[in-house]
């Protein structure tokens, strides 16, 4: 059998010392392959161009390289019937973690204020809000924004999710589907998008979502730039309404030099970065996948293709 891989050139070796490391009888293949098609029983890819898995004829399972699938979803020449499995893997989980954590704080704690201070040599304290006080709202409670939640709400901030279907978690209030969000959005002081690109969450953060948040109220945006409406977004930023953003994704990445985001005072952007998908941790993962197929056991982690995630 044989695995195609399709990577960044920076963590292909990374890549192929760990998928060895996982499984030393597996062979893999770089992309491009011009082998015998009939040899790849399984891809794990980022963004293979549109058709190009189409010739692997004996394919058994298509593995994303990250957790979201939107760059499968939206090749309409898919091998039909082959399944699409999503990455979950404890090293892209806790990297997620940490850097909502970061966004969390560096809104709670007045960050962006403070370096506008220091630019301008300003020594002037901002009253500190206690945790418990400051609300936080995730929208996404999945592999990674349930964690998330859990994790800044061991920090006593006050959580909430939002999640397409209900959810009952521990420490955390949840909303649910297109009734929940205003309830959700009016009690979001930080709010962090961890939604997978989909027909219904593209643009869903747009002038109606800031608008139903509390004034000054800050947005970590990591799931997909799609979600965001940029135009309406600089336009809440510019009134006020949203204090402060943390961006990570972009509807254009890398985002073009002339975007107002860049230097925009009440910004912090970061270039596709919350976090990574560690290759020693994700082959793990993928092998284990692999086994239970092979073992007559359902993969773990299929997406549904026609809902998006
Ligand atoms: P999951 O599939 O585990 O979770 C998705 C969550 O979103 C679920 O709770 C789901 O609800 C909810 N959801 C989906 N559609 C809707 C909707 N229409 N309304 C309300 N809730 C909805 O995904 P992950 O947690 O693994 O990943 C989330 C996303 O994070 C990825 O798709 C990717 O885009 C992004 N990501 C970004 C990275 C970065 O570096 N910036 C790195 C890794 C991921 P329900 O539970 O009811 O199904
Ligand atoms: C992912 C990503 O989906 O890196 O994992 O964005």
């Amino acid at each position: 059998m044989a695995l195609l891989l399709k990577t960044d050139i920076e963590r292909g070796d990374a890549w192929q010392r760990a998928l060895h490391a996982a499984d030393p009888d597996m062979t893999v293949h770089d992309w491009p392959y011009d082998g015998d098609p009939a040899e790849i029983e399984f891809a794990l890819v980022w963004g293979p161009p549109r058709g190009a898995l189409r010739r692997f004829a004996d394919l058994k399972a298509i593995f994303s390289i990250g957790a979201g699938i939107d760059h499968l979803a939206s090749d309409p020449e898919l091998p039909d019937g082959v399944p699409v499995v999503r990455m979950v893997e404890p090293g892209l989980t806790a990297g997620m973690t940490e850097f909502v954590i970061l966004g969390v704080l560096t809104h709670h704690r007045f960050m962006l204020d403070y370096a506008a201070q220091q630019r301008t040599r300003i020594w002037r304290e901002i009253p500190q809000i206690a945790a418990a006080r400051r609300r936080v709202g995730i929208m996404g409670l999945g592999v990674l924004g349930s964690e998330a939640a859990d994790k800044v709400a061991a920090l006593g901030f006050a959580v909430a999710g939002w999640s397409r279907s209900p959810k009952e978690r521990p420490g955390i209030s949840t909303f649910h589907g297109e009734a929940g969000l205003e309830p959700f959005l009016a009690r979001s002081d930080i709010l962090v998008c961890l939604l997978p690109l989909t027909v219904e969450t593209e643009g869903i953060l747009n002038a109606r979502t800031f608008a139903a948040l509390p004034r000054g109220a800050a947005l970590v945006s990591t799931g997909r730039g799609g979600h965001v409406v940029e135009a309406d977004l600089l336009a809440a930023l510019d009134s006020g309404q949203i204090g402060g953003a943390t961006l990570d994704v972009f509807r254009e990445e890398p985002l073009p030099p002339e975007s107002p985001f860049w230097a925009h005072p009440r910004v912090i952007l970061t270039p596709h970065v919350a976090s990574m998908t560690i290759p020693d941790s994700a082959a793990e993962a993928v092998v284990a996948n692999i086994r239970r197929l092979r073992a007559g056991q359902p993969l773990h982690h299929v997406v549904d293709l026609r809902r998006g995630y």
